[in-house]
């Protein structure tokens, strides 16, 4: 294999249960579990796996769920018929009520296991991180940012990232949760707003009334009540079509240091969503492999625990390369794997269509016209900075 050995010091440990990949939204729609076995395979033929620690991770119980998730919408989301089956006629309105069933959250075959596994990856690595066996714990299978206390929500059913965040509050006092997919971190704010305990920055795309969720401003920061500890607590990074590595980069490192010198964080929370990759269906950005590892980068030199998250990604074979990258900079062996994928690596001829030869970091897409200006992202900066003032611990 590589010369890939277990560093000294920082223990990485991945997470995952391998049933999660086999479900199905339907034919067309634009998630698609399989990528994780596309990333998993990835990993595996660079030979990572024996410089972290794998573990296959159990479903999390309804109790579990239930630390954030409303009762009645578990008991319906563990119940309700799938699409093609005979509609509940006794329960028509609860679809409607809990968002379920409609093109962006369908009610496919084996949802409740599917919801169940992702939020078990997510719990197992949060739980890693809380009993110190790991530094760094990554669970690709999680990140569904979008789903709220009793509604699904853009692909989300099940918020894992909260239900990962109350767990690691059990054990640690501050949490900086970090979210670099293209959409607004819209469920984790909500999930957050009242609490000091928890800073959440999103970084998106952001044009309401065109582009999901349509929330995220940069005047969005927390209600700001007289009473509310978690006022000031929610920074927004609205962007526009096209950004690139350098300016993304820029932003990011500026941003989440003031934020870790204010905040002081004792574990961090990053989502890594890869629809903020150039060429993503869904996408609108022009981030390279480099640029979006970029950040996670960033965060491992804050020397902070921190759990990985998944998330969006709508081009599986980027996607699977964005996140085995970034498995490769949690262990930092990323300057010693090759760039050509390893001839034995299943599925290679996925990444064939970019260029001769199938690599790990070139990924293609139309360019798309950068409308992101120096100025506007200045005034960004100031106004985080000036947001800032009111954060301290
Ligand atoms: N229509 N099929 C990101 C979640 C984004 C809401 C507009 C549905 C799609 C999209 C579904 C096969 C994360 C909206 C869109 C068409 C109402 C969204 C099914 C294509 C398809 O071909 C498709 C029939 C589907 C859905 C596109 N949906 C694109 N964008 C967003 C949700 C989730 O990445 O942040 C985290 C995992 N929904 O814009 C509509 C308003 C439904
Ligand atoms: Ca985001
Ligand atoms: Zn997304």
């Amino acid at each position: 294999e590589y010369d890939i050995v277990r560093p000294k010091g920082r223990t990485v440990s991945f997470h995952a249960n391998p049933e999660m990949e086999k479900h199905h939204f339907g034919q067309t729609h634009p998630m698609k579990p399989w990528r994780l076995t596309l990333t998993k395979s990835l990993v595996t033929s660079y030979g990572m796996t024996f410089a972290m620690d794998n573990y296959t991770t159990r479903t999390a119980t309804y109790e579990e769920l239930n630390s954030f998730h409303a009762s009645d919408y578990l008991d319906y989301l563990a119940t309700a018929p799938p699409e093609d089956q005979p509609r509940d006629v006794d329960n028509p309105d609860k679809e409607v009520k809990f968002n379920l069933g409609g093109s962006d959250c369908p009610l496919f075959h084996g949802l409740y296991d599917y919801c169940s596994m992702s939020a078990g990856s997510s719990l197992d690595a949060a739980r890693k991180i809380c009993n110190g066996q790991s530094d760094i714990a990554i669970a690709w299978g999680g990140g569904l940012h979008h789903a709220k206390r009793s509604e699904a929500s853009g692909f989300c059913y099940i918020n894992d990232i909260v239900l990962a965040i109350l767990q690691l509050l059990r054990c640690y006092p501050r949490v900086l949760y970090i979210d670099i997919d293209v959409h607004h971190g819209d469920g984790v704010e909500e999930a957050f707003f009242s609490t000091d305990r928890v800073m959440t920055v999103s970084f998106h795309k952001y044009q309401p009334e065109v582009f999901f969720p349509g929330t995220g401003g940069l005047d969005d920061n927390g209600p700001k009540s007289e009473h509310n500890p978690g006022a000031h607590h929610a920074i927004n990074v609205p962007l526009n079509d096209g950004i690139t590595d350098e300016q993304y980069a820029w932003l990011f490192k500026s941003i989440i240091g003031k934020t870790n010198d204010s905040f002081r964080p004792s574990v961090i929370a990053l989502q890594c969503g890869a629809d903020s990759l150039a060429g993503d269906r869904l996408g609108r950005f022009n981030l390279q492999v480099q640029g979006h590892g970029a950040c996670v980068d960033f965060c491992k030199s804050l020397n902070i625990p921190m759990v990985i998250f998944g998330g969006g990604g709508y081009t599986p074979r980027n996607v699977a390369r964005a996140w085995a990258y970034e498995t490769a900079i949690a262990i930092g062996c990323q300057s010693k794997i090759p760039e050509v994928i390893p001839a034995h690596a299943p599925w290679r001829e996925h990444f064939i269509h970019d260029t001769i030869f199938p690599t790990l970091e070139q990924i293609l897409g139309e360019p798309r016209a950068n409308r992101n200006t120096q100025k506007r992202l200045q005034d960004i900066i100031m106004h985080v900075n000036e947001q800032l003032r009111f954060v301290g611990h």
